[in-house]
Order: structure tokens, then sequence, then C-alpha cells
């Protein structure tokens, strides 16, 4: 710890730290592990597990057919599941949460279901400059099919998104797709300046939530947003399971994504008719222990209150950024403020390869993580191949910070910087 910062959770930091039976482990390298890596998964409370194993081992069977005992259970358990996402979400009703299997998906739909309904040639979508592939790939096959352009909101020098331009560039826009927290910046979009403008312009918009879900209290309804996606292994919960939030006329509006069982009311060889919502869009067995899973994870940040876990990562983060900044090499992307980011912290560090610097992290039992973190646009438009970043969730402390500056100290050593 250096002097100026409030030491205001570690404590219970600390306390959370004893439900994640991975973060008592030791690396090959038999250190302490210290997981800087949630912005590409959490790790999992105990609670969570014993959930999905209690599935398995207690009630696994299909979900909405069997008339049997623990066929029941399985299916109450999933829809209890979906009900608490939707309470996590503050949407109006379960029905409009949608099971996925990963926030891409849940984009993706939107892309194939609403898109190909919805958007005519010479119709314009509009996203950020700082988007994820996952929020880009679906937008640029959309727009190649349907003769759509694609138009940027641009960043600032701090990668924050300018919003100058807001009304002029959203002229023809049918779409518009934003991160609400970027994976690689940090930078916390605006979104609700976003979407009332859209609005105004007759646009509907989908967030990416991978990256704000885990760490943000998110009203999908104060948002007054359209479509919300996120990814259950990035909040506690397992891998294999994302939701989709959408307002309830538009998910009646469009057609299925995927088509097969359980998404039909009636079939016969020559026509069908579609189940109700969400159903309509949940083909085939769902990922039942992982949305059993989620749920567990959905209690577990609620028991902590998602106030605490905003407050203790913009605590972590203002330390990391304090310590990095002083940190003689290192080199800082994205919003000076934590207030201004979510708890990912991007850097390069002289002219050392990010790839080396989370080898050397590596050998310290650090994990972080090296690359274009999927996002290789923006890191063009940094003018960089790759960075090295790290990512803070409710189970890191400062100790986890110094940490990490003790092994890029060594690291600078072994480069000779
Ligand atoms: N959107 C954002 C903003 C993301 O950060 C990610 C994953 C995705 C979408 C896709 O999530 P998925 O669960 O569908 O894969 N981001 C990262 C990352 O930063 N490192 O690994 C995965």
């Amino acid at each position: 710890m250096t002097a100026g910062i409030t030491p205001v959770s570690d404590t219970a930091a600390e306390r959370i730290r004893a439900d994640f039976p991975i973060l008592a482990t030791r690396t090959k390298s038999g250190k302490p592990l210290v997981y800087l890596d949630s912005a590409a998964t959490s790790q999992k409370p105990r609670s969570v597990i014993e959930t999905i194993s209690g599935y398995y081992e207690g009630y696994n069977a299909n979900i909405h057919r069997g008339v049997y005992d623990i066929a029941e259970r399985a299916t109450d358990a999933f829809e209890g599941a979906r009900a608490r996402v939707a309470s996590f979400f503050n949407a109006a009703e379960s029905a409009e949460i949608i099971f996925t299997r990963n926030a891409t998906e849940a984009l993706n739909l939107v892309a194939y279901s609403w898109g190909l309904a919805n958007l005519r040639a010479g119709d314009a979508i509009l996203l950020t400059r700082l988007e994820h592939h996952s929020n880009i790939v679906p937008w640029q096959l959309l727009a190649a099919k349907m003769g759509a352009e694609l138009r940027f909101l641009e960043l600032d020098g701090q990668g924050r998104v300018v919003l100058d331009d807001l009304d002029a560039k959203l002229r023809g826009v049918r779409l518009v797709a934003s991160a609400h927290v970027s994976n690689t910046l940090g930078t916390i979009v605006p979104i609700e300046q976003i979407i009332a403008a859209a609005h105004r312009a007759g646009a509907v918009v989908v967030i990416d939530g991978a990256q704000a879900a885990p760490h943000l209290a998110v009203d999908v309804r104060a948002l007054d947003v359209d479509f919300y996606a996120a990814s259950g292994h990035k909040m506690l919960g397992p891998t294999g399971i994302g939701t989709l939030y959408a307002k309830r006329a538009l998910l009646e509006a469009i057609p299925p994504f995927l088509a097969g069982g359980d998404m039909i009311r009636r079939v016969s060889y020559e026509q069908t008719t579609f189940n109700e919502l969400p159903w309509k869009f949940e083909a085939g067995t769902s990922d039942i222990a992982g949305a059993i899973g989620l749920g567990a994870a959905v209690d577990y940040l609620q028991d902590l209150g998602m106030a605490w876990v905003r407050a203790h990562e913009v605590a972590l983060t203002a330390y990391a950024l304090e310590r990095l900044n002083a940190a003689p090499h290192v080199r800082l992307y994205g919003p000076e403020r934590a207030e201004e980011r979510g708890g990912v912290i991007s850097f390069t560090m002289g002219d050392i390869h990010p790839h080396d610097i989370a080898s050397i992290l590596d050998g310290e039992g650090v994990c972080i993580r090296a690359g274009h973190h999927c996002t290789m646009p923006l890191h063009e438009r940094l003018g960089l191949a790759a960075t090295a970043r790290a990512s803070f969730y409710v189970y890191n402390t400062y100790a986890d910070v110094d940490a990490l500056i003790e092994a890029l100290e060594k690291a600078a050593r072994i480069f000779k910087l």
C-alpha cells in the first residue's frame, strides 16, 4: 500500500477469497496464484461449483418435459435461475431473459433475428471504435448481407467515446451496438446518453455488457435499453451460459434465431408455430447446469451488493493506476480516472513484448493477459500490435496489485530497462 489510498475493502476481499477454492492453490512456479485475468473469465465461488455438482449428483434430468420428480426439480431450478437473472438486471419479467451460450451468441442472436428482419439496404449501423470482435464481426456480416453501412463513434486521447457528433452520426442509423465497458481500455461508455439519442433518432440499441454486468449495477429498465448481452463466465458463473435481455415487444416481433426442439409449439411436416417467450429463442436442450450455476453466481453477487462490487473495483483500480503510473517505463491506456473505467488496465512496458511480460509474470504466479484481447482494430488505432492487461474482480486485493508491480520490476531488470 502506498500513501493516499484508503483500504476500503481489503478485509472484505480477504473474506471473499476464502470462497474461491482456486485462490488457495499454487502455480507450477510454486508461487501463490495471483489471478489478474478476470476480464477473460472470472474464478468461481464454492457455492457455484457446489450448485452445479448438486444438480448433476441430485436431480440431473432434462427440463420442460418430464413429469417425474427430478425433471420437475431441474425445470424449477432452471426457471428459478432465469428469474434471478431477470431480477439482477431489473427486467420487467423473466420471459425477457434468453439463455445463450455467451455474450457472443447473444449478439449474434440480435444480428440474425432482428437484423435480417429489420435492416434495409442503405441503413446504417453505429458502433464505437473500442468494440470487442464479438460486437464488430456480426455487424460486418449483417451489413454485407443487407447492403448496410457501418459507422463508428470516435475515441478521445484517453479512450473515451466522443459524443459531440452523436446526433449527426445517428442520421439513417437503424441499430446502435456499443460496449458498456471496454475490455481493453476499461472505458465506461456513457450508454445512457447513447440510448436516449438513438431512440430519438428511431434506432434500436444493443449493448454488449460482457464487461459491465459483472461489475456494475445494470438496470435495463432505467436504461431503457432494447437488447443487453452478457456472459455468465465473467460474472462468477460457469462457461457455456450467457444471457440476452430484450424488450418483450421486440422478441415477439422478430423470428427465432436457431430452430429445433423446445422452441416450437406445434410442428407438422409443412409448418411450425413457435413456442412462447422466452423458449422461442432457446432451441435444443439448454445448458441446464450452466443456467443453474449462473443463478448461484447472481445470488453471490447480490449478497455482496453491486454497490460494494463497484466500490471495491474503483478502489483497487485507483491503487493500481497510481502504482503503475509510478513504475518506470510503464505506459497505460484508457481513462486516467478510476471512476471512468472498469477494473481493466492495459499497458506496455518499454519495448518488452507483452507476451514476454506475461510469461515473466507467470513465473511469479501472476496471471495477466497479453495480446490484442479481441480488439485488433482498436489496437491498430492505438498503433500497437499488443498490450499486457491486468483485470480485477471481487477477490482481488491490494496485495495482488503489489505482486503485479514486483513482478513487473523483475521483468524490467531481466530486460535491462
Ligand atoms: N464483449 C466484450 C466486451 C468482451 O470483453 C468479451 C470477451 C466478449 C464480448 C465475448 O465474450 P464471450 O463470453 O462471448 O467470449 N472478452 C474477453 C477478454 O477480454 N479476454 O478474453 C475474453
